[in-house]
């Protein structure tokens, strides 16, 4: 995996959107956001038909961009549709069972203590997703912050493995999370809600 995609990563469902949410992923895609995961999730999250025409469209868009299309969660549907990865929470289906099935796939998993980490990297894991950083609005039962002390002993002990830190970055602490050694930072609200995407997405890439 060429871990640039990393860079600024955005991550969007339909109830992170306050208006149209293929509008709000061409104008991040058109800012220079370098990797999409589609997270689907909330209350009234898209289901069945209507939930695998967005996933085409979304992929459709990333596709003219030329941007990673991840799908969280969801193998079954990230294999029918050939999408680049995956990606898969601790409590989501275990890499181990599907890694096989999905060799030329990118698999990212979220990763909240050293032994998670040993256990994605061993697994097969092409990066992890470290956090949540800060206090998030965009996850419900997102653990507590771990701040940048659990992404810097992670860097510490993985000097060369792909990591994008999540949860809670601003534009304002963007730089903080790369400092502390992520190769980039993963975002829903920041994006989701900004009033100048441009300018939001040049302040969150690297300088
Ligand atoms: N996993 C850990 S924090 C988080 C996820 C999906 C949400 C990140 O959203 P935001 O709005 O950038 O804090
Ligand atoms: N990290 C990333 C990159 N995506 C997620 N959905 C997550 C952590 C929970
Ligand atoms: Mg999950």
């Amino acid at each position: 995996m060429n871990r640039k995609i990393l860079e600024v990563y955005f991550i969007m469902g339909t109830a992170n959107c306050l208006t149209d949410p293929l509008e709000t992923l061409e104008n991040a895609l058109k800012a220079g956001i370098t990797c999409f995961q589609l997270r689907e999730k909330g209350d009234i999250p898209l289901t069945g038909v209507a939930y695998e025409e967005f996933a085409v469209a979304c992929q459709r868009l990333c596709q003219k961009y030329h941007v990673p299309f991840i799908i969280n969660d969801d193998v079954e549907l990230a294999i029918r549709l050939k999408a680049d990865g995956i990606h898969v929470g601790q409590d989501d289906v275990a890499i181990s069972t599907f890694r096989e099935r999905v060799k030329d796939m990118i698999v990212g998993v979220s990763v909240h203590t050293l032994t998670e980490m040993e256990l994605a990297v061993k697994n097969g894991a092409d990066y992890v997703g470290i956090g949540p950083i800060y206090n998030t609005i965009s996850k419900a039962d997102a653990k507590a912050p771990a701040g940048l002390d659990f992404l810097r002993a992670i860097r510490g002990k993985y000097a060369n493995f792909p990591i994008v830190g999540i949860g809670g970055i601003s534009e304002e602490n963007a730089q903080k999370v790369r400092q502390a050694g992520a190769d980039g930072v993963s975002v829903i609200s920041v994006i989701c809600q900004s009033e100048d995407i441009n300018r939001t997405i040049y302040r969150l890439k690297s300088l």
